[in-house]
């Protein structure tokens, strides 16, 4: 008998779909988009529609397992989980005892995204062990720093009011991969009439249909924003009434941003001086215009900067006040007014933190204590962190134990001590808000479990436990958690009562709230601040342009976008086709390179083995290696990763993923 449930998407994805799940038997059978909010409307992307392939596939964990060979080589043992927690919370006594809580570190980033599995029992856990703190900073580090610090907590316009758009700026974004949904949107605003601009160096399927695509070198974004608030201002298409009421460090801006020229910020970004005079045209005179502010332009070493930048030009042309007006960056800054944060239970104790970016480094040279357990969940840091090779090395050094909490034996996977099963979204609870589309589903389990995969609350509830730590009145299960979440916030009820009875849940200010009319910075003084003196100073000069890292021996960027069958690493496993490296027609010719050529991609960290794709659609003097690839799609077990360096953007520690520079050549 099969049946149909309510579900929700909580992957790292803006759309935040509502799912139709037929399950038969515990199984799931089919899932489809519903139509319980906007966006959605009844259809999902490939990889979620597959997703039986990745919970009943091959490569899932149903055990836990202890290494019974050398770290890698794939020898396991399968254990009880009371053997293997016991083995673990052993393990963290000991060390608590011998070099203090600080020698773990737990490692994770967004797995799902929800509420449940992102933090909840894990964070009370390693905060009342005192272990050493992670600084999430693999994504929206950078853009969450130089929105908060210019707009303070404000959402953004709604993805379902492009439709009113009459100009649609994506700026370092591939909705066609990583937001399907606003692509529909986007046409519908383009039959009414609306323009389209994209910014980025490579030929995305929107920049093929657009009126102008910017195909600017990576990291250059910078000098061409500040190059169009300039001419915003010198010729008279500021909105100094909007600037005068709204607006802190206007006079500071325009004074930072008269150092690039049209002609300057064009050359420095390989691109046309009068293309960039049409964007500032273009852009003064469209209204409604809204900028859709991607991830892909913050991932370099002005990546802060660049989006405070951007930011800023809606404010400065006056684009706020109506629908389809202003920006987006993240909506999950829309005013839910309850936190995740109040089921935790401990405060966050004042132990050393360590930049996720460079784990790497962390794990070779942290000293007092050094570190002797990294404990990784909801993150698969061998294919997703900067420097692999390092990451790699120092994950199997001897004196390090690594316990991973996954649904697939990922890269990451293979070099643990200790391997623990986990549950997948349709198996466990989730709370989860949109950072795209703003609301909020309570999705509760549809499925069996496969195996005896457990979730992040219930393993990290029973370590707890093992290691007495577990106070009276402790919120331990999800249901509890969820209760407790709702129970400290003064709409938590009236939240509550919405996901239960339309199982969806929308903020206080709406779905689609009007920046500027309906919701405003909640900055100290309600403005917004263009040159915010905290940024200011963590940037060391914000607005201050620092030059491509091009050296003669690594003259080529290399660019590292999402893939539209994996969001990041995860469902990696299900693919078959081995990674290619995409490249320009010119760079390729000069180096002798042909299409389908073996070759080697190297720099000063690594070197990647794979074919070689020639493309048009990547700019000169940039290639193309995707994010999330396995070490089984290359020829040589490394991919982007390797040639990532452990470095950080100006602002939020964010890493630099779009900030590598190599040379390529042809093997054999
Ligand atoms: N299918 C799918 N969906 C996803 C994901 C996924 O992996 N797969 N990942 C999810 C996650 S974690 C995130 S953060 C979002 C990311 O969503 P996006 O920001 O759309 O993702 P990216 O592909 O990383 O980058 C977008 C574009 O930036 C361009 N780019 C690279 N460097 C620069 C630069 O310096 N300047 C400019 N202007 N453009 C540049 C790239 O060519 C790319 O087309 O998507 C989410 N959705
Ligand atoms: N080269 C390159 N690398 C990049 C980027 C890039 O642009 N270029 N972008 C970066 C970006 S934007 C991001 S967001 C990061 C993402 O990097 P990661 O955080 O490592 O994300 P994923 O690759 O999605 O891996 C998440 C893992 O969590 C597991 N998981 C999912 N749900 C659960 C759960 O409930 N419990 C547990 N225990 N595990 C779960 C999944 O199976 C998956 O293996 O990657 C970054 N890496
Ligand atoms: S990954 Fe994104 S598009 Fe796909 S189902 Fe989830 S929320 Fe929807
Ligand atoms: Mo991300």
């Amino acid at each position: 008998m099969s049946e149909h449930r309510h579900s929700a998407c909580p992957l790292d994805c803006p759309d935040l779909c509502g799912l139709d799940v037929t399950v038969e038997n515990g199984r799931v059978i089919e899932v489809d988009g519903d139509t319980r909010g906007p966006i959605t409307n009844g259809f999902i992307c490939g990889k979620v529609r597959k997703i039986a392939d990745h919970l009943y596939g091959d490569d899932r964990l149903k055990k836990p397992l202890v290494r019974a060979g050398a770290k890698g080589d794939g020898k396991w043992r399968e254990v009880s989980w009371d053997d293997a927690l016991g083995l673990i919370a052993d393990r963290i006594a000991t060390i608590r005892a011998k070099a203090g809580g600080e020698a773990i570190l737990p490692y994770h980033y967004g797995g799902s995204n929800g509420w449940l599995t992102e933090g909840a029992l894990a964070s009370r856990l390693f905060r009342r062990i005192g272990a050493s703190q992670l600084l999430k900073t693999f994504c929206a580090a950078a853009t969450t720093a130089a929105a908060r610090g210019l707009y303070g907590v404000m959402p953004g316009v709604a993805l379902e009011d492009y439709e009113h758009s009459k100009l649609i700026v994506l700026w370092g974004v591939n909705p066609s991969a990583t937001s399907i949904h606003l692509v529909p949107i986007i046409e519908r605003a383009r039959e009414q009439g609306a323009k389209l601009v994209v910014v980025d160096p490579r030929r995305t399927p929107l920049a093929r249909r657009a009126d102008l695509h910017l195909a600017v070198r990576p990291g250059a974004d910078l000098p061409v924003a500040l190059a169009v608030i300039h001419a915003l201002f010198a010729r008279g298409f500021a909105d100094r009434e909007f600037l005068a009421k709204h607006a802190t460090g206007v006079e500071e801006l325009a004074i930072r941003a008269a150092r690039w020229s049209i002609a300057d910020a064009a050359s420095e970004a390989g691109i046309e001086g009068r293309h960039l005079d049409k964007f500032v045209d273009l852009y003064a005179r469209s209204t409604p215009a809204t900028i859709r502010v991607g991830w892909g332009l913050e991932r370099n070493r002005n990546g802060g900067s660049a989006a405070a930048a951007i930011l800023a030009l809606p404010a400065i042309a006056g684009k706020f006040g109506v629908r389809g007006g202003g920006y987006t960056m993240s909506n999950g800054d829309a005013r839910w007014t309850v936190s995740p944060e109040t089921a935790i239970e401990e405060p966050v104790p004042s132990t050393r933190t360590v930049n996720m970016a460079e784990l790497g480094n962390a794990l070779a040279t942290l000293r007092d204590p050094r570190l002797e357990m990294l404990f990784v969940y909801n993150c698969n840091p061998v294919a997703t962190a900067p420097d692999q090779a390092t990451v790699v090395r120092e994950l199997m050094r001897d004196d390090l134990f690594v316990v991973v909490h996954e649904q697939v034996m990922t890269d990451t996977a293979r070099l643990a001590d200790v391997v623990l099963p986990s549950t997948a979204f349709l198996e466990h609870r989730e709370l989860r808000r949109g950072y795209g589309t703003m609301r909020m589903f309570d999705s509760p389990a549809v499925a069996t479990p496969v195996g005896e995969s457990r979730s992040n609350n219930q393993v990290f509830g029973a370590l707890l436990d093992k290691l007495g730590l577990v106070k009276p009145g402790d919120a331990m299960t999800d249901d509890e958690l969820v209760a407790k979440t709702f129970a400290a916030s003064p709409r938590g009820g009236e939240l509550r009562t919405e996901l239960q009875f339309r199982g969806v849940a929308f903020p206080p200010d709406g779905a689609r709230p009007l920046p500027f009319v309906e919701v405003f910075p909640d900055t100290a003084d309600g403005k917004l601040h263009l040159v915010p003196e905290e940024l200011d100073h963590e940037a060391g000069g914000l607005y201050t342009y620092r030059a491509d890292p091009a050296t003669q021996a690594y003259p080529l960027a290399l660019i590292s976008p999402a893939l539209a069958t994996q969001v990041s690493s995860m469902f990696g496993q299900l693919r078959k086709a081995p990674a290619a490296l995409e490249m320009a027609p010119t760079d390729a010719t000069a180096r002798g390179i042909d299409d389908g050529d073996r070759v080697r991609i190297w720099n000063a960290l690594g070197e990647v083995h794979c074919r070689v794709r020639i493309s048009p659609d990547v700019r000169a003097g940039v290639c193309v290696l995707p994010k999330g690839l396995w070490r089984k799609h290359t020829d040589n077990g490394f991919t982007a990763n390797a040639l990532i360096p452990p470095t950080f953007a100006d602002l939020g520690g964010q890493a630099v993923y779009n900030d590598a520079r190599v040379e390529v050549a042809k093997l054999d």
